[in-house]
């Protein structure tokens, strides 16, 4: 136990500097086949992925309600200037995905 606590300061100090020297930018309403993405209700975390393998980078975003269905975004833009369509949910053959134990 004792080795471990120099490592767990040695951390905490690279991550206190790493945040005073991060920049945001302001947010971006981010808008998929021309409307504001909306989520119904919940906490989302949307994942930047190419989840089609087409060079592009799509979105991913999931929803607390509808047990955890998650949304596909395809980006049908470009690299630097993403645009994205309808969101489609993502499917296992016939039935949507879900993350197990969201969502009631
Ligand atoms: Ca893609």
């Amino acid at each position: 136990m004792k080795n471990l606590l120099p490592l767990t300061l040695l951390t905490l100090t690279s991550f206190s500097q790493a945040q005073s020297q991060a920049i945001f930018e302001d947010p971006v309403r981010i808008h998929a086949d021309g409307q504001p993405i909306k989520i119904n209700y919940g906490y989302t975390y949307p994942a930047s992925i190419d989840l089609d393998k087409d060079g592009l980078k799509d979105l991913v975003v999931g929803e607390y309600r509808n047990g955890g269905e998650l949304y596909f975004y395809k980006n049908i833009g470009a690299k630097n200037a993403p645009k994205y369509a309808k969101a489609k949910n993502l499917m296992v053959g016939n039935t949507n995905l879900t993350v197990p134990g969201v969502g009631h």
